[in-house]
C-alpha cells in the first residue's frame, strides 16, 4: 500500500462548482447519476493535465462530457480512478455508477442498516458511491434528487432544504433536496427508509425558528427526548459561549444500527450509532445519557468548527476534531460537573491517550503520513488535539481566546484551512508568539516533567526545578522543548494555600499560576515563605504530560484531604494508590496494604458533607489499563492480582461503612440525570460491587434485590455487573438468563448485556466469549455487537486476554482476520491490543507478536490493519 506525505500536498488541479446527483434506489442495488460543473483550479500550477477523479467499488455505466458520451478510448476506468485525458477548461461531467449498498459490509459510502439505506462519506467514502475528487479542499454545492419505492422507503433526506418531491410510476416517489453551503464530499449524507419523525424547533438568537426533525425506527420512538433535549441546549450553549448561530432552517438526526463509530456531522442531516442517540431510563445508564449528550454536541458543533470552516486535507483533521472535542468538553463540564469532566478527560488521557503516545501507532496531532486515513481517527487526533487547543486558552485567557475564535471562524468561513491557520487566528487576535508552541502540532510522544524541589529555610525561599523531556517516537528523535502551561499551587502544613511571590517584593500575589514552560530546564523561586511547602502540580492537567515528582505518601494523604483544587485531590488518591498497588505487584498474597489507605477511604465514603461526585470518583481506584500504562514490561496477571488484593483488602475493612453508603444512597425519588442524582447511584453500585468483591451476603442480597427492583438500568446494570463480576455463580446466570430474557428485542441493551459479560475477569473466560459468538444474538456485520464481545474482551478483560497460554492473543488474532474480510476499519481497531506487544513482559510479548504475525501472513489482508500491523512489527 501506498504512504501519503503532507508534504506532497498540492491545491487540486480542477474544482468542483455544483453537484447534481439523483439517486435511484431499488433492492439489488443503485443507481447514481452525478453531474458536476468543474473548472480548472486558477491557483494550480498543473494546467491541462488530465482530470482524475477517485473511485472505489463502482461499476461504471457512462461518462459524458457536456452532454456527450464520451467513447471508450476517451477515457480510463481504473477502478480506484477515473481518467480523463483531455478535458477544456470549464465543463460538465456527467457520471453514472452502479452500486450495491445491500452487500456494502465495510460500511463505508452507501450501505444498508436494518433495511433503511444511509451513508457515511468520512473520510473517503463518498468515492464509493460516484467517482469524484474526494478531498476536503474540493467544496460545492449539492442538489440531490433520492428516487425509492414509496412503501418501503416513506422518509427520504438529504443535505439541506426538500426543495420538490412527488410520485412516480410503480409505487415510487422523489424528493429532491438542496443545500445551499458548499460542502467537501465527505459531508454529503443521503437516508431513506421506513422511519417515524420527531419533531421540535429552536429559535435562534437573531429570532430564526429551526425545524428540529429526529428520525428512527418505529421501535425507538420513545427513545428520543433525551437527544433532542441535548441538541437544544448545545445550540443554546454553542450561541452563547461561542457566539455561533445555526445556519440551516433545519437540523436532522437519523439513528442507524450499524455504524463505524459514534455519529457523523453532515451538513444538516447528522447520522448516528443508534447507542450514541437513543435513550430511555429503563434502556440506557446514565454514563450513555451522559455520552449522548456530549456527542449530540460534539455533532451539532462540527456545523461550524469542521462543516463552515473545514479541513484542507486529512493531515489537519485535527483542526475540526481538536477544536470541537475542547467545545463538548466544555459544554459537558457547563451542563455538570467542571471537576468531575476534566477528571474523566484526564483519565482518558492518561490511561490510552498515553499508551497510544507511546505505542508504535504514535503520531503527533497533525501526522505527516499515512497509509490509511481511517486509521488516524485516534485519541492523539481528538483527545490531544481538545488538550493541546485547551492550552492555548490557558494560555491567552478565556476572552483573548473567544476573540481568537471568532476571528478564525470570521477570516476563514466557506473555507478548507489548516492548523496553522487556526493558530495563526489564535496569535493575531491576541498578540500573543506561538511559534513555539506549534511545535504541540509537530512532534508526537508524552512530554515529562521531572519536579525536584529545595526549600532554603534562611532566606525563605522555595525552589521548583522542572526538567522537560520528550521521548522518541516512530520516526522522531531529539525533540525541541515544547511550550508548557503548568498551574500550580502551594500549600502550608494545615491546607492554606500560599501566595505564590516569584519575587521578594511582589504585592498580592495569587495563590495559583500558570508557569509557562518553555526551555528544557527552568528554575522558579517561590519567596516568603517561612516552611517547606506542599506541591499541588499541574492543577486541572493543565497539560498533557506526565508529572514525575517524589511525593511521599504523607504528602498525598495531605494532598487528599487539603488540596483546595479538587482535580488535584482526585490526582493525589490516584497517586496514592498507584504507589501501593505498584508495591504489591509479584508480592507474595499476605504482604500487608498500607493501613493509611483505608483510613483515606473510611474518610471518604462516610463525610457526606463531601461533594459526593468527587467522592464518587476519588473511590474508583487506578483501572488496570492505566497500571498497565505505567509498567515498563507489563506482567498483567500480576496487577491483576495487587489491584485485586487492594480492592478487596479495602472491601473488607469498610464493609460496614459499604453498606452503611449504599443505604444513604437508596432511593432517588424521579430519575433525572443531574449531577447529585449520578453520583449517588454511582455510589451505591460501587459499594455493591465491593460488597460482592468480598462474597458479603448482605452484599448480595442487596445486589438480587436491585436487579429485581430496579426502574433504570444504571441500577439494573449496576446490580448484574456487581453479581457477573462476582463467585455467585448460580446467582450470575440467573440475573444474566432474566436480562436477556427482558431486553432481547432491543439491540443496545444486548450490546450491554454482550460487553457486561465479555469484559469480566470473572465470566468472560474464552470459553465463554466463544459461547457469546456463537449467541443468535451476535452479528459480525454490526461493529457495536463486535466491538461489545471481542473489543470488550481484548480492551477491558486484561486478565483474560492476557492468559499465559497465550489463547487470548490467539483468539484476537483469528477474530482480526475473519473481521478484516468484512469490514476493515473495524478490524484494524480491534488488532491495536496486540500492536503493542514490546509493553508487555517478555513471557507473553513473544506470543502477542506471533499472533500478530499470523494476522500479517493473511492473504488479501486490506490496507487498514495492513498498516497497524506492520508498524507494530517494524
Ligand atoms: N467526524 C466523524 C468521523 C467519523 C468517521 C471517520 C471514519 C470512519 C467512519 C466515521 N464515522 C464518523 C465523527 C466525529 O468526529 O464527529
Ligand atoms: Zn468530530
Amino acid at each position: 500500500p501506498q504512504t501519503i506525505y503532507l508534504s506532497e500536498y498540492r491545491v487540486p488541479a480542477y474544482l468542483v462548482d455544483t453537484v447534481d446527483l439523483r439517486f435511484e434506489l431499488f433492492e439489488d442495488g443503485a443507481r447514481v447519476h452525478s453531474t458536476l460543473a468543474i473548472r480548472r483550479n486558477p491557483e494550480s500550477e498543473e494546467g491541462a493535465v488530465p482530470l482524475e477523479l477517485d473511485g472505489d467499488s463502482l461499476v461504471l455505466e457512462s461518462v459524458a462530457l457536456n452532454g456527450q458520451d464520451l467513447a471508450a478510448g476517451e477515457f480510463e476506468d481504473r477502478g480506484d480512478k477515473l481518467i480523463v485525458a483531455s478535458v477544456p477548461e470549464k465543463f460538465e461531467l456527467s457520471v453514472v455508477t452502479w452500486i450495491e449498498p445491500q452487500n456494502n459490509t465495510r460500511l463505508e459510502g452507501l450501505y444498508k442498516s436494518s433495511g433503511m439505506f444511509c451513508t457515511q462519506c468520512e473520510a473517503e467514502g463518498f468515492r464509493c458511491i460516484t467517482f469524484f475528487p474526494d478531498r476536503p479542499d474540493v467544496m460545492a454545492r449539492y442538489k440531490t434528487r433520492v428516487e425509492a419505492d414509496k412503501s418501503a422507503y416513506p422518509v427520504l433526506l438529504s443535505n439541506g432544504n426538500p426543495i420538490e418531491s412527488g410520485d412516480l410510476d410503480d409505487g415510487r416517489h422523489f424528493v429532491t433536496w438542496e443545500d445551499p453551503f458548499p460542502k467537501p464530499c465527505y459531508l454529503f449524507a443521503l437516508v431513506a427508509g421506513d422511519l417515524v419523525e420527531k419533531r421540535d424547533t429552536f429559535t435562534t438568537c437573531s429570532g430564526r425558528d429551526i425545524d428540529l426533525r429526529m428520525y428512527v425506527e418505529p421501535r425507538n420512538a420513545e427513545k428520543c427526548d433525551h437527544a433532542m433535549d441535548s441538541l437544544k441546549r448545545s445550540m443554546r450553549w454553542d450561541e452563547d459561549v461561542y457566539g455561533r448561530e445555526y445556519d440551516l432552517d433545519i437540523f436532522m438526526i437519523v439513528a442507524v444500527d450499524d455504524f463505524n463509530m459514534g455519529a457523523m456531522e453532515n451538513k444538516g442531516l447528522n447520522i448516528f450509532n443508534s447507542s450514541c442517540v437513543l435513550a430511555s431510563k429503563e434502556t440506557a445508564t446514565d454514563a450513555a445519557f451522559q455520552r449522548i449528550e456530549a456527542i449530540v454536541a460534539h455533532e451539532y458543533f462540527h456545523n461550524w468548527s469542521g462543516n463552515r470552516v473545514t479541513c484542507r486535507d486529512w493531515f489537519q483533521l485535527s483542526l475540526k476534531e481538536g477544536f470541537t472535542v475542547l467545545r463538548d468538553s466544555q459544554f459537558s463540564a457547563d451542563m455538570g460537573s467542571d471537576t468531575v469532566k476534566r477528571i474523566e478527560d484526564a483519565t482518558l488521557m492518561r490511561t490510552a491517550q498515553f499508551a497510544e503516545d507511546a505505542g508504535p501507532m504514535s503520531h503527533p496531532i497533525r501526522p505527516s503520513s499515512y497509509i490509511e486515513i481511517s486509521n488516524f481517527y485516534t485519541l492523539t487526533i481528538y483527545e490531544k488535539g481538545a488538550e493541546v487547543v485547551r492550552m492555548i486558552r490557558t494560555l491567552l485567557g478565556p476572552e483573548l481566546f473567544r476573540k481568537g475564535s471568532d476571528l478564525y471562524f470570521e477570516r476563514h468561513d466557506g473555507q478548507a484551512v489548516t492548523t496553522d491557520d487556526f493558530v495563526k487566528a489564535m496569535e493575531d487576535a491576541s498578540g500573543r508568539d506561538l511559534s513555539q508552541f506549534r511545535l504541540w502540532y509537530e512532534q508526537a510522544g508524552t512530554p515529562v516533567l521531572e519536579v525536584t524541589d529545595q526549600f532554603d529555610q534562611g532566606q525563605g525561599v522555595y525552589r521548583l526545578t522542572i526538567r522537560q523531556s520528550i521521548p522518541d517516537t516512530p520516526g522522531q528523535a531529539d525533540k525541541k522543548p515544547q511550550h508548557i502551561p503548568f498551574a500550580l499551587g502551594l500549600l502550608d502544613e494545615h491546607g492554606k494555600a500560599l501566595p505564590l511571590r516569584l519575587s521578594v517584593d511582589e504585592q498580592d500575589a495569587p495563590t495559583e499560576r500558570v508557569l509557562e514552560l518553555t526551555d528544557a530546564e527552568h528554575v522558579f523561586e517561590f519567596h516568603g515563605l517561612t516552611e517547606k511547602p506542599v506541591p499541588s502540580l499541574l492543577r486541572h492537567f493543565s497539560a498533557p504530560v506526565r508529572v514525575h515528582y517524589p511525593w511521599t505518601r504523607e504528602q498525598l494523604l495531605f494532598l487528599i484531604s487539603h488540596d483546595p483544587d479538587g482535580f488535584n485531590r482526585w490526582d493525589a488518591g490516584q497517586r496514592l494508590a498507584v504507589d501501593i498497588i505498584q508495591s504489591l505487584v509479584g508480592q507474595p498474597k499476605d504482604t500487608p496494604v498500607d493501613p493509611r489507605l483505608v483510613t483515606a477511604y473510611r474518610h471518604l465514603i462516610s463525610d457526606s458533607a463531601l461533594d459526593q461526585a468527587l467522592v464518587d470518583k476519588m473511590l474508583q481506584l487506578p483501572s488496570e489499563a492505566y497500571l498497565v500504562e505505567l509498567a515498563s514490561d507489563a506482567d498483567v496477571p500480576a496487577i491483576h492480582a495487587a489491584r485485586e488484593r487492594v480492592l478487596k483488602h479495602l472491601a473488607i475493612a469498610l464493609r460496614d461503612d459499604l453498606v452503611a453508603c449504599y443505604r444513604r444512597n437508596a432511593g432517588d425519588g424521579d430519575y433525572a440525570v443531574t449531577p447529585e442524582q449520578v453520583a449517588r447511584r454511582s455510589l451505591r453500585n460501587t459499594a455493591l460491587a465491593w460488597l460482592l468483591m468480598i462474597n458479603d451476603e448482605e452484599g448480595r442480597e442487596l445486589a438480587l434485590r436491585q436487579f429485581r427492583e430496579a426502574d433504570n438500568m444504571t441500577d439494573r446494570m449496576g446490580a448484574l455487573r456487581a453479581l457477573v463480576n462476582s463467585e455467585y455463580e448460580a446467582d450470575r446466570d440467573q440475573v444474566l438468563g432474566d436480562f436477556y430474557q427482558r431486553f432481547q428485542a432491543d439491540p443496545q441493551v444486548v450490546e450491554q448485556w454482550f460487553s457486561v459479560q465479555a469484559a469480566s475477569s470473572v465470566a468472560g473466560r474464552l470459553g465463554k466469549i466463544h459461547d457469546l459468538l456463537a449467541h443468535d444474538a451476535f452479528d459480525w456485520r454490526n461493529p457495536n455487537k463486535v466491538r461489545s464481545v471481542v473489543g470488550a474482551f481484548a480492551g477491558q478483560n486484561l486478565s483474560g486476554f492476557h492468559a499465559e497460554d497465550g489463547s487470548g492473543y490467539e483468539f484476537l488474532a483469528d477474530q482480526v482476520c475473519r473481521l478484516d474480510d468484512i469490514n476493515p476499519q473495524i478490524a484494524a481497531r480491534l488488532v491495536t491490543p496486540l500492536a503493542r506487544w514490546r509493553k508487555f513482559a517478555p513471557a507473553y510479548r513473544g506470543k502477542m507478536k506471533a499472533a500478530l504475525e499470523t494476522v500479517r501472513d493473511k492473504s488479501g489482508l486490506s490496507k487498514d490493519v495492513y498498516e497497524v500491523v506492520h508498524k507494530s512489527l517494524v
